[in-house]
């Protein structure tokens, strides 16, 4: 550390050529995240002391969070529902899976989930001492119902259903999967990270939340499609008997008992989730929604005139595209500016249409996509 303060004037010259080597969002095709919207950030800017891991303190914060969880039901298909707001995706899992773990009480639990399932399921089975079976897809991505069952055994505690996989958007048949989670009298957790603000607003019907019965927990994530602030995510239960057996005894802090795995947390990100969905309502994310849909059409509707092909017809704002010579057409689209991404199996080329692109960015993609493949 420097001995000397520096004035603020200096030190805002550093964070700006900081700030300078970030990758604005325009090129980027990559993320899941975008740049929040601005009541958000103004939301997030009003409540930055507050401190939702000693909540006795904040309370109006507190009123906040619950009415966002509260919102989130809404959407989700069960108002009732109960939950908190994490740090996000990977937060919401573990702590899904920590309560699955908990309540069960088996000496060697599983969970089955699909091949296609986020990263943060393995670091959730290295966390928890859980095993980790991965169920095999369909030819469309989804998950393989016969495969989970036939996976399932005396030590399964729980299934895992995707609503917007990270590589292929693809939304995983979780009547089929909660069906047989409630014969075999399993937890049936659904990560809609990504999904869970698209699909209400897709115009049509997926049954993937709380309206199917047997589904007990799902991971939606305001700071992805939600187009809130970092670090936002949602776990919901259906019951509140499941925040019991995440609770552990805060004795010195205004509250008697927390539930959350982080402790101290973000006011700010609570106030602006609650900000920004007040404010869009759902017309607000129906047209985002939509806008991007129609921008995710576009770009495989060009890609096609030069006849590159989606593995699947888009269910989201995400397109795995089947590019030839994948690797070098993507560093040449890199050299270009733009960042791509990867499915791992079948490889293809992966892009995420966030908000933050527009029909004119994705005009130039398609021609610079097209012109690195001819190259
Ligand atoms: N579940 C699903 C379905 C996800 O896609 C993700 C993240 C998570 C859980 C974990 O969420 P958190 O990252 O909030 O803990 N999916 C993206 C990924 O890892 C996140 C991301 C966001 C990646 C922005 C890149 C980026 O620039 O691929």
């Amino acid at each position: 550390m420097n001995q000397k303060g520096l004035s603020e004037k200096e030190v805002l010259a550093l964070l700006k050529s900081a700030r300078q080597k970030d990758t604005s969002y325009e090129k980027v095709l990559s993320a899941m995240c975008t740049r929040p919207h601005p009541i958000a950030m103004k939301a997030h800017m009003d409540f930055l002391e507050s401190n939702l891991g000693d909540s006795g303190l904040f309370s109006g914060t507190k009123e906040l969070e619950e009415k966002v969880i509260n919102i989130m039901g809404g959407l989700l298909g069960d108002p009732d529902a109960c939950g908190y707001i994490t740090t996000g995706g990977t937060e919401s899992n573990i702590q899904a899976l920590r309560t699955a773990r908990n309540l069960a009480n088996k000496k060697r639990p599983n969970v089955i989930v699909p091949v296609s399932a986020h990263f943060s399921f393995d670091k959730t089975a290295d966390l928890l001492g859980i095993k980790i079976i991965k169920a095999g897809l369909d030819n469309e991505f989804k998950v393989d119902v016969s495969a989970v069952e036939n996976l399932i055994d005396d030590n399964t505690i729980a299934l895992v259903g995707i609503a917007g996989s990270t590589e292929f958007g693809q939304i995983d048949p979780i009547n089929d999967l909660a069906g047989l989670a409630m014969s075999r009298d399993v937890f049936l957790h659904i990560d809609a990270a990504f999904g869970g603000f698209i699909i209400p607003f897709l115009g049509k019907k997926y049954d993937f939340d709380f309206s199917v019965r047997g589904v007990t927990s799902i991971t939606a994530d305001p700071h992805k499609m939600g187009m809130s602030t970092i670090p936002a995510g949602g776990l919901l239960f259906r019951e509140e008997a499941c925040l019991f057996p995440l609770e552990i005894d805060t004795p010195y802090l205004t509250i008697r008992k927390q539930h959350s795995l982080a402790g101290t947390r973000s006011g700010g990100a609570v106030a602006a989730a609650y900000a920004v969905m007040t404010h869009l309502g759902r017309e607000g994310y129906t047209r985002i929604v939509d806008r991007c849909m129609r921008m995710t059409k576009r770009l495989v509707d060009g890609a096609g005139e030069f006849g590159v092909t989606p593995l699947i017809d888009p269910v989201m704002n995400i397109v795995a595209l089947s590019v030839p010579d994948l690797d070098k057409v993507r560093k040449r689209l890199r050299e270009k500016g733009w960042f791509t991404s990867i499915t791992r199996d079948p490889k293809a080329m992966r892009l995420i249409i966030m908000p933050h692109m527009s029909e004119g960015s994705i005009d130039r993609f398609v021609s610079d996509l097209g012109e690195c493949i001819r190259e």
